[in-house]
């Protein structure tokens, strides 16, 4: 793979709005993401796996948990440092943005919000330094978009709880020490369990021949008459809304997350436009290339303060889901738009792993489906602005 020169964009000073505090986290997470995601990232995504050796970076750098407070193990940053920060990592891949995701505001995310003081202080440290790695399992094989519809159930066995059922799709699941699972009580009820490697009947399945999220492992979990003890019920917290909750939160990373790869295969392309020389010019003298870069750099600076202001609102808790839904929606979209127009400035280097687009490009096939598809996001926008619900 080629060298790492990424140059950010910030076409309408966006830095001005930023505190430097927010510099200091976005340029930390940035140089990290060149010195130890750039060089490897390639190399893991062709032969589909994990680069474990990155998880003590990741937490140094504060990915897991950046808003959870300092003393169970955060960053305690705000909510736009959250945000830079995953966009600097999906800068680098989203699967490496995906695990950061799922540990921070799928995993420590419930367990801060809905669990009891002593769960925070068993399983929170542990998360955020790493140590740990946790999935979160809401999706099933019949059940996607719908999560309400879940089948996954636990009965009330006085000393513990029995939990039966399965779980599809689930990042870093093959890995995780510990799983958020969301099953239904006997009423039907909603609840998140915290289930540990190890419990008998709980197993873990890889998902093989994915072509997008490579560098993310993604998998099953199989839940097989588990004796879950009852201190690992999420009690703070039950009914959808709990899970949707979590979902919020990474999908206001996600928001984020997007830009970093649109910013990275807009810039690639930048440069290839002025280095590649046809019929005697640089191609990025020609019209048509110079509309698919303008077009991008217009798409990125209004997705940026769009994601910014999200920020603002989130930071004063004023944001609505359907404002992430928004936002998810229209970045994840842009971004992939952009990965489309930037590998076709790069002709025919632009299906190789010589440079990132086309691996930004599968990624992303993945981002505009998980945490609420595109149609989704778009239906949750056209309830919020009419009232009238299209889902059902
Ligand atoms: P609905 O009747 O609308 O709502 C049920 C209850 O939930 C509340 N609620 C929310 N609460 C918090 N945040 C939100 N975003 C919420 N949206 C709804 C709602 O107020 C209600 O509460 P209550 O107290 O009245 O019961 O539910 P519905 O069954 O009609 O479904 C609505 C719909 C379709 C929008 C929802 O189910 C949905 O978002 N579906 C998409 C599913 C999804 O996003 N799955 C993601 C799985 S996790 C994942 O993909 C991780 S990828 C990780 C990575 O690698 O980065
Ligand atoms: P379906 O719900 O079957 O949707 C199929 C199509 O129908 C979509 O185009 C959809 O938009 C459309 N559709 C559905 N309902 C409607 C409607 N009412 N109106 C109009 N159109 C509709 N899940 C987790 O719980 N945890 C994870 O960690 C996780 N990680 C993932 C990682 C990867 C790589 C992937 C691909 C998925 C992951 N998911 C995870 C699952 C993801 O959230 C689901 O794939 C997603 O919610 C869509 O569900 P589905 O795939 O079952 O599609």
């Amino acid at each position: 793979m080629k060298p790492d020169l990424f140059q950010a964009p910030d076409y309408y000073n966006l830095d001005e709005l930023l505190t430097e505090e927010h510099k200091l986290v976005r340029n930390a997470t940035r140089d990290w993401v060149k010195k130890e995601v750039s060089p490897i990232i390639e190399e893991y995504a062709q032969k589909a796996e994990f680069p474990n050796q990155i998880i003590n970076g990741l937490a140094e750098i504060g990915a897991f948990g950046p808003y959870i407070p300092t003393e169970y193990g955060g960053a305690g940053l705000d909510q736009i440092s959250y945000g830079l920060i995953m966009q600097e990592i999906e800068r680098g891949d989203s699967g490496i943005r995906s695990t950061a995701s799922v540990q921070s505001s799928l995993v420590m995310y419930p367990i801060w919000k809905y669990g009891t003081e002593v769960q925070r202080k068993k399983y929170l440290p542990k998360l955020a330094s790493g140590e740990w790695m946790g999935c979160f399992g809401l999706t099933e094989p019949d059940h996607g978009s719908n999560p309400g519809g879940m089948t996954t159930n636990f009965k009330d066995k006085g000393d513990h709880y029995l939990l039966n059922g399965a779980k599809m799709w689930i990042s870093n699941a093959p890995f995780a020490q510990v799983a958020v699972v969301w099953a239904k009580d006997e009423s039907g009820r909603i609840h998140g369990l915290l289930v540990e490697r190890g419990m008998e009947g709980f197993s873990t399945p890889e998902t093989h021949n994915k072509w997008s999220l490579r560098a993310s492992a993604t998998g099953e979990l199989i839940f097989d008459n588990v004796k879950v003890p009852k201190e690992n019920i999420l009690s703070n917290k039950s009914g959808l809304g709990a899970p949707l909750g979590c979902l919020d939160s990474a999908r206001y990373g996600i928001a984020w997350g997007a830009i970093g790869a649109a910013m990275d295969c807009y810039d690639t392309a930048l440069r290839y436009s002025k280095e590649r020389t046809q019929f005697g010019k640089p191609i990025g003298q020609f019209q048509l290339q110079q509309k698919k870069l303008a077009e991008m750099i217009t798409e990125i600076t209004k997705a940026q303060l769009l994601t910014w202001r999200l920020g603002v609102l989130r930071n004063e808790s004023k944001a609505t889901s359907a404002q992430i839904s928004m936002a998810k929606r229209n970045n994840v979209d842009m971004a992939l738009n952009i990965a489309r127009e930037a590998r076709q400035i790069l002709g025919g280097m632009g299906i190789t792993g010589e440079y990132s687009i086309m691996r930004h490009m599968m990624n992303l096939e993945s981002v505009i489906t998980y945490e609420g598809t595109h149609d989704i996001h778009l239906l949750i926008t056209g309830l919020d602005v009419t009232g009238l619900n299209a889902f059902k």
